[in-house]
């Protein structure tokens, strides 16, 4: 609960396409501190091991970064993977008690709303660690009830809600397992953070 009564519940859920977790290119971190709630997910080009390797080294980056600037994470992000296969990343940071929503992001990590409003967040395209436009911090606000949604690629982006009633239901774990079972596309490594702000 936050110092404005507004609750939050989050979760993150990666899967290896082969099911083992040292095979995983996808990875991510969240993490409560202070007011705020940050949450990253990164897909490391390919799969397999080696993917893996590079994956650890995102996920230890974030670790040590999460309280920067989001542009300032995604630049450190890129410097650090410099000579890596490189990876799409996006990371978010909502203030608890007014519901801004930063975000960054580049390349194909999908972030999305539920709730109150449907709305996809646009991020910019590029390769993190190889070859990416200047990051950019854009935001919106969540209000009691908005879910926050993201995913790596091996979830399908485009789907209608109507045919999927209660996908997101229940609390984050139940959502990031609704979006990697039922939307996975079973043929690449999935991920997915879940964010329920409020009610
Ligand atoms: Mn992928």
């Amino acid at each position: 609960m936050g110092p404005s009564g507004q609750s939050i519940d989050f979760h993150i859920e990666k899967k290896a396409l082969t099911g083992k977790p040292d095979e995983c290119g996808d990875t991510g971190f969240i993490k409560a501190y202070d007011n705020f709630c940050f949450m990253a997910l990164v897909d490391v080009l390919g799969h397999g091991k080696s993917a893996c390797e590079v994956a650890l080294l995102s996920k230890a980056y974030l670790a040590h970064n999460y309280t920067k600037q989001l542009t300032e994470i995604i630049n450190g992000m890129h410097e650090s993977l410099r000579g890596t296969r490189g990876a799409v990343a996006a990371a978010c940071r909502l203030d608890i008690e007014t519901g801004i929503l930063q975000y960054s992001g580049m390349g194909n990590i999908h972030l999305r709303l539920f709730g109150t409003r449907q709305e996809t967040l646009v991020t910019k395209d590029g390769v993190v660690g190889y070859m990416m436009p200047s990051p950019i911090q854009a935001q919106t606000r969540l209000t009691p009830g908005d879910i926050l949604v993201m995913t790596s690629d091996g979830i399908k982006e485009h789907f209608d809600l109507n045919a999927y009633p209660g996908i997101t239901m229940g609390q984050a774990e139940d959502i990031c397992n609704n979006f990697i079972t039922q939307l996975g596309k079973g043929c690449d490594d999935v991920s997915c953070i879940a964010l329920r702000f409020g009610i």
